[in-house]
């Protein structure tokens, strides 16, 4: 099929005309689009069934456990991977099709909210182009993250719908459904050989699973990647159906329902479960349809749970083992504590999920059942450490306070814990998690995150791909870490005299796409400072858009003042029910109004606000990127992954010390990065001493006191909407510590700013010091010691 420019592009056409009656040349690039999918996709086939084969016999496999997998587009990618990109985009301009535009109408599978499942699509994608049996199991929602639209400034959601038109990339596994018990009572029945439980007048969910390809470089392997769908049971139909088959469809139909109340908490919960109960029973099948022993489960299979959202494959595990495999308790539990392993994602307690007790119980009772003697347990192996303190082992208790307390029990019944950067991790055992650290030191360690330099540099980025591969050759394309190669030209005028032609054109195709989304003109020759990520207020956009407003009121009433032309280009989701998030949104669009419009700053500081952010749009903007906002509260961020990505493409980062630009400065080195800002433990001694007063700021900094004024005088709305935001930065004093971070990050901006445009020699320089210390961001590297220090794969 693919041997050939001919027999391909025969192939293809006949296809095209026999799939949908038409002829060639009347055919839609929509049509081609899932031609050219459906080839590739029976392409990966022999590969796929090799590498199942090839795994049976494989010591140790790894399951990856995440309620979001962030995808993105996959046409692009898995022809890259397969080493056919670019031979196909020239078959296919002979015969007038732009490839591109076949990649354009694939819909993002936009499976996750952000960086958690972003990161988990990075994992697939190292662990099959490192040849590495590892494999995800997910949710196939109905609706992936929601669309956002943009009505008058304000951020709308509509469904999104990324199976419209069926998915090319899916194959439909009907024969392994695993049915998923909710609700009923749990039997206690006295035997011979002990007590027995079993879980009665459930209603049951149909779990069927759905397998995508997951193609690594190369080609060779062809690791799966399992989404269930939740369909209804026949075993369930002696109730009111209507209403049965509209709770059971909800199961999987949206990525995050709304859990402010009740009923969307039993939602979420049941999401969780249904997720982890089949990917448990399918992964247990498949074990002992290998030939494995369930004794020795935990050498042949490790589990990797992302975050808490799939923690109940603990007692799911336990489960399956006691009840249906008639394992003891000990037995059980030196299995599932030896399989689990355990990432945290955010130090924010917010986030902690947390289950009350009256929801759970009902819900799952046989799983309550098995959280409670693990408390127990764990209770009194604590009680063994502490002897009388109770205080301390109700704070680590797993269910207390009415509530069970996922993390409790992930760190309980996992064998690792680890964090997502360095500084996150120490905070993890120093503050967050210090109590279970101080009990059990040995299972914490550090992981820092890291990206797939195939998606975000090959496929997103084949100028600079190119100009990397004619100077430092291909090798880095397998091995990330033979960027720092590029170190050696740092000093070679004519290498940066091709790199800033890349970044021009890279900006050029955003300048481009800004116009025909936003009807906006930028300046390609102005400074493309971006910050792309979810709103949220400790990301601090909010800082990010006053210092434009600072800027624009230093043009405006400051004679002297010079500043070269910026381009802010802002993407960023808020949850639907964070109203404050939701007011940055229309924040950010007022003060693009304004300083877009007054012919004082036209031209010179533009504000853009890219719609519907997501990965397929985040692969124009950041190769496009000349300076990376990564500017979050110290201590707040886990690690950021954009970070990453951005300073992989060449772009410098002005941001704190938090996360992973801790990492991140110690590659590039000071000179190479803008970094400002209170430190994470001056945060922490704040958030724990007090002694910040935002006013104090607002009353001794007239420039902070101009900017804030003009949130509530009329200068950008007469309604008051920013209100809200004056009074978070001011009489709620600004728990994120924007205004005390104010100069500083308007003096690294300047710096910034100043040596674009004074020095464009040294920026260059500082770029060459960007990408080639960006290997170790390789998520290769990542999933490196995941998988020899924590899955032993
Ligand atoms: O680890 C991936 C990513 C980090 O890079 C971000 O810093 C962090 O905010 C994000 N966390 C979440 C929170 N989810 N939960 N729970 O997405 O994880």
């Amino acid at each position: 099929m693919f041997s050939d420019q001919k027999s391909f592009q025969e192939t293809f056409k006949k296809r095209l005309e026999q799939s949908y009656s038409i002829s060639f040349d009347d055919s839609t690039r929509a049509q081609q689009f899932v031609t050219l999918s459906q080839m590739v996709r029976e392409h990966i086939s022999s590969e796929w069934i090799e590498t199942n084969e090839r795994q049976r016999q494989e010591k140790k496999q790894t399951y990856y456990l995440s309620i979001e997998f962030l995808l993105g587009r996959l046409l692009g990618q898995n022809l890259i991977n397969l080493g056919l990109y670019e031979t196909i985009q020239s078959w296919l301009d002979d015969i007038d099709i732009p490839l591109e535009e076949l990649e354009d109408i694939e819909p993002d599978a936009g499976l996750g909210n952000g960086g958690l499942g972003r990161l988990a699509a990075c994992f697939l994608d190292s662990l099959a182009s490192m040849g590495l049996p590892g494999h995800g199991c997910g949710i196939r929602y109905k609706h992936g993250l929601f669309e956002q639209k943009m009505v008058n400034g304000f951020q709308m959601e509509l469904p999104e719908n990324w199976l419209r038109y069926g998915y090319v990339w899916e194959v439909r596994k009907s024969d392994l459904t695993v049915e998923v018990p909710f609700w009923g009572s749990v039997d206690v029945v006295e035997r011979e050989d002990g007590v027995k439980f079993r879980h009665v007048d459930a209603e049951y969910v149909k779990a069927v699973p759905y397998d995508m390809p997951v193609v690594g470089y190369g080609g060779k392997t062809v690791n799966t990647l399992r989404l269930w769908s939740a369909e209804t049971s026949s075993f369930s139909l002696n109730q009111d159906v209507l209403k049965y088959k509209k709770d059971t469809e909800a199961i999987s139909e949206f990525l995050y329902p709304d859990d402010s109340n009740d009923e969307g908490k039993i939602l979420r919960l049941k999401q969780q479960y249904f997720l982890v109960s089949a990917s448990i029973r399918s992964i247990i099948q498949r074990h002992l349809s290998n030939g494995g022993e369930l004794r020795s489960l935990h050498e042949r299979i490790a589990i990797h749970i992302n975050d808490t959202h799939p923690v109940l494959a603990i007692p799911e595990l336990m489960r399956v083992l006691m009840d249906d495999y008639q394992l003891s308790w000990d037995d059980a539990w030196h299995v599932t504590e030896n399989t689990f392993a355990y990432t945290n994602h955010t130090t924010l307690s917010e986030a902690l999920e947390r289950w009350p007790i009256r929801i759970f119980r009902p819900l799952l009772p046989r799983i309550y059942m098995i959280i409670q003697e693990i408390n127990e347990r764990f209770c009194k192996s604590l009680w063994d450490q502490y002897p009388g303190d109770w205080d301390r082992i109700e704070r680590m208790a797993i269910i207390a306070k009415d509530e069970v307390r996922m993390a409790h029990l992930a760190i309980a019944g996992s064998h690792s814990v680890n964090g997502v950067a360095r500084l996150h991790t120490e905070i993890l055992k120093n503050r967050e998690m210090n109590e279970f650290y101080q009990f059990q030191p040995a299972k914490f360690n550090n992981k820092t995150n890291g990206i797939t330099h195939r998606r975000w540099l090959l496929k997103a980025n084949p100028e600079l791909t190119s100009l990397l591969s004619e100077t430092i050759g291909e090798g880095f394309k397998t091995d990330a870490t033979e960027l720092s190669k590029l170190a050696l030209y740092v000093e070679d005028p004519a290498f940066l005299e091709k790199l800033s032609r890349v970044k021009r054109k890279r900006k050029d195709i955003l300048t481009k796409l800004i116009y025909e989304r936003n009807g906006i003109k930028v300046d390609p020759t102005s400074i493309f400072d971006v910050q792309v990520k979810r709103l949220h207020a400790y990301k601090r956009q909010l800082l990010n858009v006053l210092h434009i407003l600072a800027l624009y009121n230093k043009v405006k009433h400051e004679p002297s003042f010079h500043m070269p032309p910026r381009t802010f280009i802002f993407g960023a989701k808020a949850s639907p029910g964070y109203f404050y998030a939701k007011r940055i949104i229309k924040l950010i669009d007022s003060v693009a109004e304004l300083v877009n419009n007054d012919p004082e700053t036209k031209g010179l500081i533009t504000v853009v606000f890219m719609e519907n952010y997501r990965v397929s749009l985040a692969e124009y903007i950041i190769p496009a990127a000349d300076i990376s906002e990564q500017i979050s509260t110290a201590s707040k961020e886990a690690s950021g992954t954009g970070n990453m990505k951005f300073m992989m493409n060449g772009a410098v980062t002005v941001g704190t010390l938090d996360g992973a630009n801790v990492e991140i400065l110690e590659q590039t080195g000071p000179d190479n990065i803008f970094i400002f800002g209170l430190k994470a433990e001056e945060v922490m001694a704040f958030d724990r001493d007090g002694g910040y007063r935002s006013m104090d700021y607002y009353h001794h900094d007239p420039l902070i006191r101009r900017t804030l004024d003009q949130l509530v005088d009329g200068t950008l709305d007469d309604k008051g909407l920013f209100g809200v935001i004056y009074e978070s930065l001011l009489s709620e004093n600004d728990q994120y510590f924007v205004l005390k971070d104010f100069e500083a990050y308007r003096s690294a901006q300047e710096a910034a700013g100043r040596i674009y445009e004074k020095n464009p020699q040294q920026w260059r320089k500082m770029m060459v010091k960007n990408i080639s210390g960006s290997g170790i961001f390789s998520s290769d590297r990542t999933i490196k010691e995941y998988a020899s220090e924590i899955w032993k794969i």
